[in-house]
């Protein structure tokens, strides 16, 4: 009998022949994630495997593999393939798929392994906040929401100091023209790079929470500790109000009704951002406090802080583009409401033909 060969079947890939040298990766937000060597090119490559159980489960594979197969850019991580059962093409219709492989760029490590050696020095941080900033900017003008930004998902190859934004299971896409409640929330969004108007409302996911995430991911890279470590999300709460201005009334009010006993302190903070972050700059001190702002509005968006002096020395507009095709209205709804965006496909295509 013919030996099974590793890459015919390993760790529930069922990827035929063209895969080898297969080893797990980890489990990201959406499913299992191998390295793997491609022999058409000799690439080595990240494969994930996403399993439709159910139709919740193939909506999800089907909104990563359209968001990530659009969104082309140095910053994120490059999507080379999307496969069915076999490795072979996938099909149009989905019916009776079980598993969906998205065949992606290899990454030398992620962020979350090179903290582990402690903080960086703060040229490198900066241009590696940089790139998260230049990518964060092309993902937002695609009108797609990353939502689970934290160094595990940003991946670096240390040598060339290279950054790419990966893992897109939770990624939404939000049409900012229209009014949207960010509906569904899977609750299972790391807390610790959670913006506090994600910790008082959940659903309410926008440009602006990525934002937060990656100002706690500078502060992170540049001091090697976590900005705020709530142990749950209250406490996480807490240990924002402790640093973090609370300077709208609104702001003020809301946070009477849901947490009176920890904010009746004339609404000054405990102790200052410099405070807590002793070894960091002045010039990045203020960049941080243009980020980390209580209230979603008053923060910087990825275009602004890419012009902020913090990052004078590798600005460059000319070269920081935008989405040439973002997702509309129409790819929003085609997610969330499968009935309303096969009507609206419907007639489109009436409009079209008549
Ligand atoms: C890499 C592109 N990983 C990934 C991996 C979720 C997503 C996940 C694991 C690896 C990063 C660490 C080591 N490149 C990726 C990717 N994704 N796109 N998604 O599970 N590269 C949580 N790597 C390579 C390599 C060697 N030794 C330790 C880690």
């Amino acid at each position: 009998m013919a030996r099974m060969t590793p890459s015919s079947f390993s760790y529930g890939f069922d990827l035929g022949p063209r895969f080898q040298e297969l080893r797990p990766l980890g489990t990201g937000a959406s499913g299992l994630v191998l390295a793997a060597v491609d022999r058409r090119g000799g690439r080595r490559v990240a494969v994930k495997k996403l399993v439709l159980r159910d139709a919740l489960g193939a909506k999800h594979a089907l909104r990563e593999v359209k968001i990530t197969r659009r969104l082309r850019h140095d910053n994120v991580v490059r999507v080379y393939d999307t496969l069915g059962p076999c490795g072979r093409p996938l099909p149009r219709d989905l019916a009776g798929i079980t598993a969906v492989y998205i065949v992606q760029e290899l990454m030398e490590t992620d962020l979350g392994r090179m903290l582990e050696g402690g903080p960086l020095p703060v040229e490198h941080a900066t241009l590696l906040f940089y790139q998260l900033l230049r990518g964060l900017k092309f993902i937002h003008s695609a009108n797609v929401l990353h939502r689970d930004l934290k160094p595990a998902n940003i991946f670096v190859n240390p040598e060339q100091l290279l950054l790419k934004i990966g893992d897109f299971g939770l990624a939404r896409i939000v049409d900012p023209h229209y009014s949207h409640k960010g509906y569904l929330s899977e609750g299972m969004v790391t807390k610790w790079y959670r913006s506090p108007r994600l910790l008082l409302s959940p659903n309410n996911y926008t440009k602006a929470i990525d934002m937060w995430a990656a100002g706690c991911i500078l502060a992170e890279m540049v001091t090697g500790r976590m900005l705020f470590a709530g142990a749950h999300e209250l406490e996480q709460m807490q240990l924002i109000l402790d640093t973090v201005p609370v300077l709208r009334e609104e702001d003020q009010q809301e946070l009477l009704k849901v947490m009176p006993s920890y904010v009746s302190h004339g609404w000054e903070v405990r102790r200052t951002l410099q405070e807590l972050l002793p070894e960091v700059e002045d010039e990045a001190i203020d960049f941080l406090e243009r980020i980390l702002t209580f209230n979603p509005m008053d923060r910087l968006t990825a275009e602004a802080a890419l012009r902020h002096p913090f990052l004078r020395r590798y600005s460059y507009p000319q070269d920081e583009p935008v989405a040439p095709h973002p997702f509309r209205i129409e790819d929003e709804l085609e997610d969330s409401l499968p009935i309303i965006g096969a009507l609206l496909a419907a007639a489109g295509a009436l409009w079209l033909s008549g």
